[in-house]
């Protein structure tokens, strides 16, 4: 899977809906036809395959995760789950094993969210937490139209994106953070993922030539711009807890040297356990750019694009995983993920839990994302004990 979208550092480069997800989606096809699988196409692109149960009437479990990356992104992120599934199913297979209750993998569309914003569209709109024909409108900053790509690449199945009943969801995942690592733990158990909070803010000022414009009565939106990324730098310092607050992607308009600045589109992503204290961050946030945007005589647009609920998982099925890592000889740790994943929406609508491996170097989202094979096989063993169990529930 590496070698679609390979990066010359070591990376991949698949962003959702691209020529490169597509050559993954169909591999992905392929394997899943090999194990003879029943393959269904929804019609947001989520890709699942069935294996029948011996009480076929029974809600299936269910596990995957995504195959599209972010822009030099890692080896790993989101596809560990994708194939810790597959190798489970094969495992399963090759052990002629008949489970009681049907098994699904799934490959969720568009959960990283960088070509496309947000993220996790492929489960938020099967899980009914996102409109199909919105996301279905979302334009990328090329201006290509989501449902278009979706079409181009063909992967726009008919099949209705509407949740059914599921009995246990599973993800297996890096951590993408430093904990694991740090602990000297070999497998993670998240209790649930903090809330997710994107937006975008759109400012105009006035182009002028830098040399002849003097600086008194300039409206420079990118000084304007300027000043509130750092009032988002320093929020988590005043507000305190666990808040987290970025600004990853900027556009400057026209970017020329010689030209002051008019037009600028930047996003906010704020992320917390605590929901209350994301939207208070927010609307201090939100007073700040106001009065900047207003001194400068810089007008502001701002989109409120997204929000997730912070997702309090199963617990029994946390323990689940605890209990099959220790089973297995594997140190595990309960915890919190702070990167967002399309368990947060399975979380709304199916008993849900996670499977985390370290990051080495608590590094994700570069091309120097890194695991150790050991350990992926510890968190696929663990997967794949956690399904079993699951399974075999009445
Ligand atoms: O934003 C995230 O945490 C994930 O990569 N979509
Ligand atoms: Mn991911
Ligand atoms: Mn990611």
């Amino acid at each position: 899977m590496a070698k679609i979208g390979a990066t010359s550092a070591g990376g991949v480069e698949r962003l959702t809906l691209t020529d490169t997800d597509k050559q993954a989606r169909d591999l992905f096809v392929k394997w899943l036809e090999r194990l003879d699988l029943e393959v269904r196409i929804d019609e947001m692109g989520n890709i699942f395959g069935k294996r029948v149960g011996k009480n076929d009437a029974l809600a299936p479990v269910m596990s995957g995760s995504h195959i599209d990356s972010q822009p030099k992104g890692g080896r790993f992120d989101g596809i560990l789950g994708v194939m810790g599934s597959l190798e489970v199913l094969q495992t399963i297979d090759e052990n002629n094993i008949k489970t009681m209750r049907p098994l699904v993998i799934v490959n969720w569309t568009n959960e990283e969210g960088s070509r496309f914003a947000p993220a996790m569209v492929g489960s938020g709109v099967w899980a009914s937490a996102l409109e199909r024909d919105w996301v279905y409108s979302r334009i990328d900053r090329n201006g290509y139209l989501f449902v278009d790509e979706l079409e181009r690449i063909g992967y726009r199945g008919s099949v209705p994106a509407r949740k059914w009943p599921v009995h246990a969801y599973y993800e297996y995942h890096i951590e993408q953070g430093p904990v694991l690592e740090r602990e000297g733990m070999v497998v993670g158990a998240p209790k649930g993922i903090v809330c997710l909070h994107w937006y975008d803010i759109y400012l105009r000022g006035e182009a002028n030539q830098v040399g002849p414009t003097p600086m008194a009565g300039r409206h420079d939106a990118l000084c304007a711009a300027a000043e509130m990324i750092l009032k988002v730098n320093i929020l988590p310092e005043k507000t305190g807890g666990d808040l987290v607050a970025t600004v990853g992607e900027i556009q400057n308009y026209p970017n020329s040297r010689n030209i002051i600045p008019d037009k600028i589109h930047f996003t906010v992503d704020i992320r917390s356990w605590d929901d209350r204290l994301a939207q208070q961050a927010w609307n201090s946030l939100r007073n700040s750019f106001e009065e900047i945007a207003d001194r400068r005589g810089c007008p502001i647009r701002i989109e409120e694009t997204w929000r997730v609920a912070h997702s309090r998982f199963d617990a029994q099925l946390v323990q689940r995983v605890l209990d099959a890592a220790q089973d297995l000889g594997y140190p595990a740790l309960r915890m919190v993920s702070g990167a967002g994943h399309d368990a947060s929406y399975m979380n709304q609508v199916a008993p849900t839990a996670m499977i985390f491996v370290p990051s080495i170097g608590g590094r994700s989202h570069v091309e120097v994302e890194n695991t150790l094979w050991t350990d992926c096989e510890a968190g696929a063993n663990v997967l794949l004990r956690s399904i079993l169990k699951s399974a075999a529930e009445a």
